[in-house]
Order: C-alpha cells, then structure tokens, then sequence
C-alpha cells in the first residue's frame, strides 16, 4: 500500500471525499489521489517520493515553476515582518500597481483571496452598477462556486437557468442565461430576447475548464459589441489566461477589452488570492466609495501580494512568453506526432503556456458539445499511462495542462518518451 493511499485513508475520515477540492479526488479519472510532498522547478514528489513532470502547476499560478528562489525569497522576507494585519499596507498598492500596468483595461482592482471571490463581486458589481439583474455565461466555463455561476443552461437553447449544484435556489438560477462558447448567433438571440435586462455577460476568453478551448475572434467581438448596444457589463474571466497566454492576457491576444476583468492563480504565485478590476467608472461602485459591498479578512494579504508581486516581476522579462510559447509548440508537436505515429484520435488545443489533449475523431474541439464528443475513457487510460511513467496531468478530461518556464528538455524529452508508450496502449 502507498503513503498516498494509507493518507487518503486518513483523510476520508475528517474531510469530505478526503480533499478540500474535488477535481483532487481522482473521480475524474479512478484510483487513489496522490498525496504531494515537496516540489521543486518542473517537478513534484508525491508521499512515496515519486517524482513526476508537473503539468498541474497549482492549476496555473506556477508559471515561474516550484520553488523559484525569488518568490520564496520575497515570501520568507514578508512572513519575517508580519503574516497579516487586516489593514492596509504598502504591498499592497504596488500589486494593484504592477495589474493596472500590465493590464491596461484595468484602471482600478480590489484584491481578494480567489477567483471566486473575484468573480461573485464582479458579478454583484455588475449588477449593482446596471441595476438588472440577468447574467449570461457559456456551456463548459466555471467561475467558480457562487451560486449565481453553479448553473446549466435550460430546458430550450434560451430558457433561463437551472441549478447545476443542490443549494442553489431556484430563483438564482432563474437570473442566469448559460449560452453556447463560440455561439455568435446565440449571443444575438439572447440579447434580441433579454438584452435591457441583461446586466453582465462573463467568460473566459479562452477556455481553460472544458479543456482548453480556444475562441474565435468574432465571438468575443460580438460579445463586446452586444454588450455595448444593450448597456451589459462584459467581464473577461482571465483567472487562467491572465498573465498566461500572454503578458496582457487574452484580452491583449485577441486585442478586445473587457469592461471588468477577474484574475487569480498567477498573481499570487501560488499563494491565496483573486482580483477584479477594470474601469474606473465601474470599480467606483465598489464599497467603500460606493454602495456595492464587498470585503474579505485576508483580502490583500502582504504575503500573498509579496509572491504575486514577485512573480509578475519576473513575466516581464525578455523573451519570456516566446520561450513558454516555444516549450508548449514542441510538447504539442511531439504528441501529434506520435498521435499519428500509434493511429490515435487527438485533437490538441492550446496557447502559450497551456494545452489540452482531445480523443475525439472530430476535426476540431470548438465548443462543449465538441468536449463531450471527445472520449474519456481513453482519457483515462493515458492519464494512469502518463502517471506511471512520471508524468502528472490534472486527474480530470476536462481540464487544461499547465507548462511553466523552467520545463526543460529533459522534461520534454521525459513527458514524449512515455506519451509514445502510453500511445501504442491505447488502441
Ligand atoms: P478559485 O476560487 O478556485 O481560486 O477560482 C475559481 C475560478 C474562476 N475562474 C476560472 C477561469 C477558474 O479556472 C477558476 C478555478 N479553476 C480551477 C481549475 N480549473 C481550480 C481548481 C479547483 O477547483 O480545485
């Protein structure tokens, strides 16, 4: 028996399915969750000291890689002066600083403790500023657990939704609209039906939680552009692709700008935190210049801003995203060549720094009906394939793989040798 399974054991016993989240639990893809011990650069080492290529990274924030000595350095020279005061501090400004910077849509941001937080307030912000009360999102994005974004879609194509979780009211899910990713005519349709009571559109450009799905430029622009002739709130949900798929996020990439934008994961450098942000006029409404509340313990943490800040820093170094870019076109490659090499169905979807693996006969993977097409149950077989020649995926077919800027050769060379194993056991 493993050290990870004697710990599951342990875990299941005070901890709801044994982990405080649930894509941890490997009921995406069987067996027993691995319990991770220690870390370092591209790898991590599970509790039997296995080490393993890491493809998770966190799910995102680990751009820079485990344990990259300027993060921990800024870390360790934080929690030397304090952990938290629940009041202000320096730290603080000169993250909110660096976002507004980078990301120039960004004219004013709150700092929280995650994407979620980040999303329900860009949402109640939303609302608050629009007076509506109608929410639009797409089939196969999260935005994490708030109720107004635990929803499906409806019965028909524009009914509005219904709850995709026990707990969430129904009068909640009565407000949102789930719409199909990519789907221009469907953006039309539902302003044509709700537009003067829709109060925000969310998405995430690029999709990172149905796999990796990638948008088409006309999508986002009639996003924009519905959003402008109705009066809605367009928020770019860029928890994952910001400061991702490039320095300005997909919003720089696809060159079409939000009214608000949420981020998490890379600006904490693995630390807790979330942001929404965005145009001033907006974020005004926010307390305590505006009436629309919001608030959080921990919210800007100095720790958490210390590793964010650390780890922007260093994003804007030469060369950096052609690099990650790079490192990302070779791994991608190599699978679809050996995908051809062992006769397996692939389709791969990515961008900068992120890709995901599609089993699926069909040419392209361009919505979530397309995702559901894509088999996975051969999925699955790779993944426990892939773990046992030290390679780790997120448990989970419909998740997004995670390069960082310290996955080298050897790591390609590791990840591609076993994929080519992995592959001659598939058919
Ligand atoms: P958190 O509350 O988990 O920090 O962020 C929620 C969130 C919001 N928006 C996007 C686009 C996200 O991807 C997420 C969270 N991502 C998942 C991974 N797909 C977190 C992993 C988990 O749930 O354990």
């Amino acid at each position: 028996m493993s050290y990870s399974q004697t710990l599951f054991e342990e875990a299941q016993r005070y901890m709801p399915g044994g982990v405080n989240s649930p894509v941890r639990s490997f009921k995406g893809v069987g067996g027993t969750p691995l319990f991770f011990s220690h870390a370092q650069g591209p790898y991590i080492f599970d509790s039997d000291n296995q080490r393993y290529v890491d493809y998770v990274g966190s799910w995102g924030p680990m751009i820079l890689g485990h344990q990259d000595t300027d993060v921990i350095e800024s870390v360790q020279s934080s929690v030397s002066k304090a952990l938290s005061f629940g009041a202000p501090t320096k730290i603080e400004i000169e993250l909110a600083k660096c976002i507004c910077a980078l990301m120039p849509s960004i004219e004013k941001v709150r700092l929280v403790c995650s994407g979620t937080e980040a999303t329900m307030t860009a949402l109640r912000l939303a609302r608050g500023y629009t007076e509506r009360d109608l929410i639009v999102k797409f089939e196969g994005c999260y935005h994490g657990h708030s109720d107004s974004l635990l929803i499906k879609s409806g019965s028909g194509a524009l009914t509005l939704g219904q709850p995709s979780s026990p707990g969430v009211p129904a009068g909640i899910a009565q407000t949102t609209l789930n719409l199909e990713f990519n789907s221009s005519d469907a953006v039309h349709a539902a302003f044509a039906k709700y537009g003067e009571k829709i109060a925000a559109v969310i998405v995430e450009p690029v999709a990172g939680n149905m796999g990796c799905v990638l948008p088409t430029r006309d999508f986002l622009l009639t996003l924009r552009q519905a959003c402008d002739n109705y009066g809605a709130i367009l928020i770019f949900d860029e928890v994952i692709t910001g400061f991702r798929v490039a320095l300005g996020g997909a919003q720089s990439l696809y060159q079409v700008t939000p009214d608000l934008t949420t981020l998490g994961k890379i600006i904490g450098g693995g630390m807790p935190i979330g942001a929404v942000g965005g145009k001033k006029s907006i974020m005004a409404h926010l307390a305590p210049e505006g009436p629309v509340y919001q608030a959080g313990t921990l919210a800007g943490n100095p720790v958490a801003c210390s590793a964010g800040l650390a780890t922007l820093s260093k994003l804007t170094a030469e060369s950096f995203y052609t690099k990650l870019y790079q490192t990302t076109e070779t791994l991608v490659t190599g699978f679809t060549e050996l995908a051809k090499k062992h006769e397996i169905p692939l389709q791969i979807n990515w961008l900068t720094g992120m890709f995901t693996l599609f089993f699926t006969t069909d040419p392209k993977v361009h919505c979530f009906q397309d995702v559901m097409n894509s088999s996975s149950e051969i999925f699955k077989k790779f993944y426990h394939g892939m773990l046992a020649q030290g390679i780790y995926f997120g448990p989970s077919a419909y998740e997004s793989a995670f390069v960082s800027i310290v996955h080298d050769k050897a790591c390609i060379d590791q990840t591609l040798a076993a994929a080519d194993k992995v592959f001659a056991t598939l058919k």
